[in-house]
């Protein structure tokens, strides 16, 4: 296609191609009217690299760059002599260790707080919720009993921290593994050590000349893997509950509609909860609202984006304003008078919109700078300072505001904050909080099985079209449905995350959903509150009845629309987990090389889950659900499914007489 056979495809484009969020695709259509540029036109005009697609390609030393893209890809070799499986094992290494890295990163700067609290180094946070930190404390073998919070915390930072920094034997959350999974674990060698020496060693062996052999490098990027769901993820969600507080059920508002016109509007996007605390602070400072006021606002409206905002509309209920593809589309509004980032996913393109609409970007972690962008860096011992000055800079540009304001006016109210322990408790009870209901309900068959939807929005796909096709299926079969991330937001968006979408479930899942209120789709948080998941997931393996290891249970995981190297190492710590896990999109593999065969077939007879690829929603759901029916079928309870059919019938029969 020539340059200007693009450039006339782009203009034909109806941007309901690009999106079924209907207020993105609003202020993509003002976009163009206003010649400006997102990632969803940048995406129209460049072609993915067929080449890199594949990962066919290898740059790791100067005697390349080399492509082994013929039809054939066993016909020819690197100029190291590296084959394709090697150049494949190797590239998808390197996308797991910079996956692992972020989330143990985010990890280590939560246990870095958590640390300057509990020695009393940092005044501005505290410790809201002694009961879990008692729960995490316990569960990793730190005695509690009839001892002062701050020694048992004290105890749980110097443990934790092995998390990180530990050179060798097991992490502390790998006593949270089922006893059968750590098993197959410890015989293939991938308890992960300390996350640092993990990646440290997958970047030495991905090195030009060392590891040559696809599954001794798989064998790694499983073990560092494991170190971020494990590990890094972990311990970033555990201490973020036990400084933040445990979310619990919340109703919040999703969507560009939770803009105000006549507010001062706050956007916070990133990942680390730290930040977004701070400006729930300053939003709420009695000099700063009256600042605002003066300015002629009548109020501050703080809304969150992409993962911060999933977490802290799970914790706190704060509105939040739609997923990665949305946010450059939402600054089109004119009515965001600040948006303040911090890590992770943050597009660079988000400059020249901000710019075109005259809304302040500021970035504020030392990390995470872009070119031409105000950074106000935020320190977590002066957290106020950072986020005081940005709602100032907010106040400034509303009272200045050139821009013309278009809010879509769409929202949708759902319910959020349904974290691990909540779950026990809606379940079982105060006295008797347990996951016996669900595994009792998953083995008579009423659920058929549990599937995590997780994961980005991605603009070589229709936004949130895969993430909301597939979840209805799977619902209308019976099951139940965990979120995160930008996936939870396309759903929240569909108005699935409210209990009366229990009427779009199966006959079974909507009798469980009715009994106890809840929706078909529980929404846990943000990217790095997968590890809930896998809490989860032990839970129901040590309540009985699903097998002994995280493989027997009848559960699937996807991400329909991933982007992220992050999405590829969550991917690849579910498989390791034992779960089948499938992505959409694309798949950064060969088919039918050694390489794909080994993480497609090979690690589900090691013991392990399987890869699973297909961009077509439906096509996801069914193979989600013929695993779910044939794990179902090993553990017997196919038979039991059919016991429930039958003896619904019985009791149709019954009625008819
Ligand atoms: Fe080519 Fe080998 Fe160098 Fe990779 S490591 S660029 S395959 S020579
Ligand atoms: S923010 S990693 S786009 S889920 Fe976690 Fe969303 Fe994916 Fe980023």
């Amino acid at each position: 296609m020539s340059k200007e056979e693009v450039k006339v495809s782009k203009k034909e484009t109806d941007v309901k191609d690009w999106t079924i969020c209907e207020a993105t695709a609003q202020m993509l259509n003002r976009a163009r009217l206003d010649g400006v540029e997102t990632a969803f036109d940048r995406a129209a005009s460049m072609k993915a690299c067929p080449i890199g697609a594949d990962s066919a390609c290898c740059k790791h030393c100067a005697m390349g760059p080399c492509r082994l893209n013929s039809k054939d890809p066993y016909s020819k070799v690197g100029v190291c002599g590296a084959d394709i499986d090697t150049i494949q094992a190797r590239n998808f290494a390197r996308m797991v260790a910079a996956g692992s890295a972020s989330h143990t990163d985010h990890g280590m700067a939560m246990l870095d707080l958590f640390r300057d609290v509990v020695t009393g180094k940092n005044t501005d946070y505290s410790i809201k919720d002694p009961l879990k930190l008692e729960d995490v404390a316990a569960s990793i073998g730190i005695e509690t009993k009839d001892r002062e919070i701050k020694d048992i915390a004290m105890d749980l930072y110097h443990e934790l921290e092995r998390t990180y920094t530990q050179v060798d034997g097991e992490i502390p959350f790998a006593k949270r593994v089922p006893p059968a999974t750590l098993e197959t674990w410890r015989k293939y060698g991938l308890v992960p050590r300390g996350a640092m020496r993990e990646i440290m060693e997958l970047m030495h062996r991905t090195h030009m000349g060392v590891d040559q052999q696809h599954e001794n490098i798989t064998r790694q990027s499983s073990r560092t893997a494991l170190a971020d769901g494990w590990g890094g993820s972990m311990v970033a969600t555990e201490i973020s509950d036990i400084l933040f507080g445990t979310p619990s059920p919340v109703v919040a508002e999703v969507d560009m509609g939770v803009l105000k016109e006549d507010e001062v509007n706050v956007i916070v996007h990133g990942h680390e909860p730290n930040l977004f605390e701070s400006m729930l602070a300053s939003v709420n400072d009695p000099t700063l609202l009256e600042g605002a006021k003066k300015a002629g606002a009548k109020g501050i409206n703080l809304v969150g984006m992409c993962c911060s905002g999933a977490e802290m509309m799970s914790r706190h209920g704060i509105p939040h304003g739609g997923n990665f593809m949305s946010t450059e589309p939402i600054l089109c509004t004119g009515a965001v008078d600040a948006m303040a980032v911090d890590v992770q996913c943050i597009q660079q393109g988000l400059a020249k919109v901000a710019d075109c609409y005259g809304t302040p970007l500021f970035t504020t972690n030392p990390r995470c700078r872009i070119e031409g962008v105000t950074h106000i860096e935020f320190h977590e011992h002066e957290p106020r300072e950072s986020t005081d000055e940005i709602v100032i800079r907010a106040i400034t540009r509303f009272k200045n505001r050139t821009a013309r304001v278009e809010i879509p006016k769409l929202k949708s109210t759902g319910v959020h904050g349904f974290s691990f322990e909540y779950i026990n408790y809606m379940l079982g009870g105060s006295f008797r909080g347990s996951y016996k209901p669900l595994n009792d309900n998953i083995i008579n068959g009423r659920i058929r099985g549990v599937a995590g939807v997780v994961g980005c929005t991605n603009p070589r796909v229709k936004q949130d079209w895969v993430h909301v096709e597939l979840v209805k299926e799977l619902i209308k079969n019976d099951v139940l449905v965990l979120q995160t991330g930008c996936s939870q937001i396309a759903l929240a968006k569909a108005g699935l995350l409210r209990p009366e979408a229990a009427h779009l479930a199966g006959k079974g899942l909507a009798e469980v959903c009715e009994t106890v209120g809840m929706p078909p789709v529980l929404g846990l948080g943000s990217c790095v509150d997968n590890s809930r998941i896998l809490i989860a997931a032990s839970e129901m393996v040590r309540t009985g009845g699903l097998g002994n290891s995280l493989a027997d249970l009848p559960v699937a995981g996807a991400a329909p629309e991933w982007m992220s190297e992050k999405a590829i190492c969550i991917g690849q710590y579910f498989v390791a987990s034992g779960v089948f896990t499938v992505f959409g999109v694309t798949f950064p593999i060969i088919e039918g090389t050694k390489f794909h065969k080994l993480l497609f077939e090979g690690l589900e007879k090691q013991g392990m889950g399987k890869w699973g690829f297909t961009p077509d929603p439906y096509e996801m759901a069914r193979m989600m659900i013929e695993h779910i029916d044939k794990k179902r079928k090993a553990l017997g309870l196919d038979k039991a499914r059919e016991r429930v059919l039958m003896s619904m019938e019985d009791r149709q029969k019954l009625d008819a007489a």
